[in-house]
């Protein structure tokens, strides 16, 4: 699982299995994660297999952030599924009966979730028309520019719950990282008890081993949270009196921190001004390190805002502020030190892949989805976070580790942190996506 892809012929081989992966996963104007376990256009999903589209289908890439920014709500939100209205009922549970959308004020036509995920879409609309810019691209970017920003100033104005500069996740769901361990805490105080969901069929455990997916007390707080927000028709106002889950995670406010310095950029493409955008992103970047870095253990950890208290888990979350260019060099040099320790392994020759989660805690479980398992986005964000702040050697290291994960095992979903044998999706959106990236 080390190595780099070998010669040009296996990057090749490598490069087809990737291409016929996101083709086989088209499905008429955007891709779906998986066949199986995530029929429907995911938003954090789609932004990281247009990055790896750019290199092979440009049209496709342009097409599916367009499609997902078309299911954008009035109030600027993002939803984290666009459900496909051309599949049968129980395709994927929660289902589009479950959110129930359309009685929510400003929720486009299409069926949608009423959660967002992680805004790394300005970053993949830049890097798209980066790979391959062109007129078309000049349109694309200048078509997307009010959505994306419109994105990014429904997390700033609705989501910032503590008024610290920082943005409020709603759902682990919102995170990207479902059961991480970086959740037990704040959702420990979530009221829900596992009887709930013999009312419900799962449909995730139809398709992935049980014992690698989240639990049914899991679901039941999942679904739980759901109800929450959804019995105010997913209003924001009010949340911090009646949600029970509200934390600022670290990776969805470096996101967004790097969606305005990427904003910054496309605004200097289309004659739009960046000044604005750099200032946001300054002031993202300097609450992210006041609010959520944490000088005793020297790394970012979420802060859960109804305890006001940093959460003590020390996940892969901690690593992922490395993509901000502006990032202190203090952090810098903190965020390298814990990526190199025994807990994430980086190095220069990595002799396992990175986990998503502490290797020495004992909470690591390396078959359990994000609580253990090496994944393809986590490894591309630190991957990018090391070229922007010049350590080329970690990076080159880290690259061949993630394609020797798909060399080994195939386009999974994730991978088990010591052996590299594939789990979860075996024909999975971004993993392919982002190899081709890194192949590149
Ligand atoms: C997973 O999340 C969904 C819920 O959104 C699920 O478990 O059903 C996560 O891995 C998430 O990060 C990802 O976007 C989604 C689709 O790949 O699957």
């Amino acid at each position: 699982v080390t190595g780099d892809g070998g010669g040009p012929a296996e990057a090749d081989q490598l490069r087809r299995l990737a291409v016929a992966t996101l083709d086989g996963n088209w499905e008429h104007d955007h891709t779906v994660p998986s066949r199986t376990l995530y029929p429907h256009q995911w938003s954090w999903d789609s932004a990281f297999i247009a990055i790896g589209l750019a290199h092979v289908r440009p049209d496709r890439a342009w097409q599916e952030l367009r499609t997902l920014f078309a299911a954008q709500w009035a109030d600027g939100r993002v939803p984290h599924i666009v459900f496909n209205p051309r599949l049968r009922v129980g395709a994927y549970f929660p289902g589009p009966q479950f959110w129930g959308s359309e009685r929510a004020d400003g929720a486009p036509a299409a069926a949608t979730s009423g959660i967002v995920q992680p805004p790394v879409h300005a970053l993949a609309a830049w890097l798209v028309h980066r790979r391959a810019p062109s007129t078309a691209s000049r349109a694309a970017l200048t078509e997307l520019y009010p959505a994306l920003v419109a994105q990014q100033s429904y997390l700033t104005e609705r989501r910032d719950v503590a008024r610290g500069g920082l943005a409020c996740v709603v759902h682990p769901w919102e995170s990207g990282l479902d059961n991480s361990p970086a959740w037990d805490e704040p959702m420990a105080a979530v009221p829900a008890d596992a009887a709930v969901m013999r009312a419900y069929t799962r449909h995730d455990t139809a398709h992935a081993d049980a014992a690698h997916r989240p639990t049914d007390l899991d679901y039941a707080r999942y679904l739980a949270m759901v109800e929450s927000y959804r019995r105010h028709d997913y209003r924001d106002d009010g949340l911090a009196d009646r949600h029970p889950f509200l934390v600022e995670c670290p990776l969805f406010n470096a996101a967004r921190g790097a969606a305005e310095h990427a904003l910054a950029d496309i605004a200097g493409v289309i004659g739009a001004d960046p000044v604005p955008h750099r200032d946001r992103a300054r002031r993202i970047t300097e609450a992210l390190v006041d609010r959520l870095f944490d000088p005793v253990t020297g790394t970012f950890q979420p802060r859960d805002v109804r305890a006001d208290r940093l959460v003590s888990a020390r996940t892969a979350l901690g690593l992922t502020p490395l993509i901000l260019p502006d990032l202190p060099p203090r952090q810098v040099a903190a965020v390298v030190t814990e990526a190199g320790s025994a807990r994430f392994g980086l190095a220069r020759r990595m002799d396992r892949p990175l986990p998503s989660h502490d290797r020495t805690a004992g909470d690591f479980e390396p078959l359990r989805y994000w609580r253990g398992p090496s994944w393809m986005n986590l490894n591309w964000l630190l991957w990018r976070g090391l070229r922007t702040h010049g350590r080329p050697d970690l990076a080159a290291g880290l690259r061949r580790s993630m394609i020797g994960l798909v060399a080994g095992a195939g386009c999974h979903e994730y991978f088990h942190p010591d052996t590299g044998a594939g789990l979860g999706s075996a024909a999975f959106g971004w993993t392919a996506a982002l190899l081709l990236d890194a192949l590149a």
